[in-house]
């Protein structure tokens, strides 16, 4: 890999790109943090009022212009990243973490996400009722929010990003950005494909900084709604503080998503997923299985073939053809999941696959951790309670279909769910009783798209779901009309 110069962060304020003048920001390589991907100032208290004011001057304007020209300027910046999907994947890799090939599978991702959405202006646009009077109909028009706070994780630099500006846009909002600061290189792609696709200036702004800055456009009187994605805790006080200002938030959080995998599961299809669901993304998803439930009749097989394909999986540098597993995020991340190995294995766990920390070469340096795989008895552990978002897997072992349910229910998120079983009947209970968002049947449990609802059951989320058209519940509101002609009847 060679050592190129790090980006100077820009924010994009008012259609202007800038440099910022609050504190020193700095993006590194998670797998070799020496190199700086990106640096530069944050964006000030200052920043965020004139992008507010801008955002909200361009917002009568873009909610005037059609629905269609909205969208053909959001398939424009589709174009633009799908143009530069491997370029701006690798810069992905370096600055995220995951291998190359997800990193540019999610630049085009977000591409997709883009299309999808800029079509929208072709689609149905609200709702006609019958009345009960005559001469009368009752139309429900959608009608944009005005300024959407948007406040996105790290681990889908794009595609998480995409998947909230593409609706806000699209539906005649305006909207104020500030992405984690752990990867404002592919925010700046982002906000730049979109600028230089036509959208006009304020109509989109990118504000770099760390959570004070968040708080901030959290808090500000000209922001209408927010839409935030990442953790449990941040996410209940940014809907608290929304709720006290009297404004909409849209909050996707934790995940501590089960595999069931019961005795008459295709052992190799089934060992595939759950390797992907706990591994790709070095389990940095809300989506990504952090818990199996494995079936007394098959759960010795399929464990021993498991921790063998954890163990030989290719840790290393995400940007080498050759690995299948990069490092996770950041200092902090590596120190969190770090300790909460050593505490499942201290609780009791026993550890099936990985475990111990690297201690020398490349792999020392950088923030890796080896995919685990740790065993539960009976005893509770924070390993199954918790989520540590990193590739930890946490086992138990069930009886039977029934209590594997019981087990998977166990827990107060309910994102995502996988349940692997050729029995037509089986499948149909984990549909009546898996308590998720998401349930994917004989399918890894991260994984979504575009045009179907995502989010999640129980305290996985809060207000209404994203993607699809359940996007429009959040990003519109509606008026109901009560139409009646103004002639005199006859
Ligand atoms: C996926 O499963 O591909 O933060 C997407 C997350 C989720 C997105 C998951 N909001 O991981």
């Amino acid at each position: 890999m060679t050592i190129s110069t790090p980006t100077t962060l820009q924010h994009l304020v008012a259609g202007e790109w800038l440099s910022g003048s609050g504190a020193e920001l700095r993006s590194v390589n998670p797998a070799r943090p020496q190199i700086t991907v990106a640096a530069g100032g944050s964006a000030t208290t200052e920043d965020l009022n004139t992008a507010v004011g801008a955002a909200a001057a361009a917002q009568r304007g873009w909610a005037a212009t059609p629905m269609h020209q909205r969208g053909a300027v959001l398939v424009a910046a589709a174009e633009v990243i799908e143009r530069n999907a491997q370029a701006w994947g690798l810069d992905l890799a370096a600055e995220e973490g995951k291998t190359k090939a997800e990193a540019i599978g999610e630049v085009r991702r977000a591409a997709q996400i883009l299309r999808y959405y800029g079509n929208e202006g072709d689609r149905q646009a609200g709702d006609i009722y019958s009345s009960p009077r005559a001469g009368e109909q009752i139309l429900v028009t959608r009608k944009p929010i005005g300024v959407i706070g948007v406040i996105t994780p790290f681990n889908f630099p794009i595609a998480i990003p995409a998947w909230k500006i593409a609706p806000a846009l699209i539906y005649g909002n305006a909207v104020v950005w500030k992405p984690a600061s752990t990867v404002p290189l592919l925010a700046m792609h982002l906000a730049s494909a979109l600028n230089s696709a036509g959208l006009p200036a304020g109509a989109l702004n990118l504000l770099i900084g760390d959570s004070a800055l968040g708080d901030g456009i959290v808090n500000h009187a000209g922001v209408d709604a927010v839409t935030f994605t990442g953790s449990t805790g941040i996410g209940r006080r940014i809907a608290a503080a929304a709720a006290a200002r009297g404004v909409p938030a849209q909050c996707e959080m934790g995940g501590k998503n089960a595999a069931v995998v019961l005795d008459d599961a295709d052992i190799d299809l089934a060992v595939e997923q759950v390797m992907l669901g706990a591994f790709r993304s070095t389990g940095q998803k809300c989506t990504a299985t952090s818990r199996l439930v494995v079936t007394e009749g098959i759960a010795d097989r399929f464990l021993e073939r498991l921790v063998a394909q954890a163990t030989a999986l290719t840790v290393g540098d995400p940007t080498d053809d050759a690995t299948q597993m990069g490092p996770v995020v950041n200092e902090s991340a590596h120190k969190t999941i770090s300790t909460g190995i050593a505490t499942a294995a201290a609780q009791g766990a026993s550890i099936l696959a990985g475990g111990s920390p690297y201690r020398d070469g490349a792999l020392a340096d950088g923030y890796f951790i080896a995919p685990t795989v740790a065993e539960l008895g009976d005893q509770t552990a924070d390993v199954w309670t918790e989520e540590l978002f990193g590739p930890v897997l946490a086992v138990r072992r069930a009886a039977n279909a029934q209590e594997a349910f019981t087990l998977a229910n166990d827990s107060e998120f309910g994102l995502s769910a996988a349940v692997f079983t050729q029995d037509l009947t089986r499948a149909l209970e984990a549909v009546e009783h898996l308590d998720v968002g998401v349930l994917h049947v004989n399918s890894e449990s991260a994984g979504a798209d575009p045009h179907v609802p995502f989010g999640g059951a129980k305290k996985s989320g809060l207000g209404p779901k994203e993607q699809g058209s359940a996007a429009r519940e959040f990003f519109t509101h509606t008026t109901t009309v009560y139409l009646r002609g103004g002639a005199p009847r006859a």
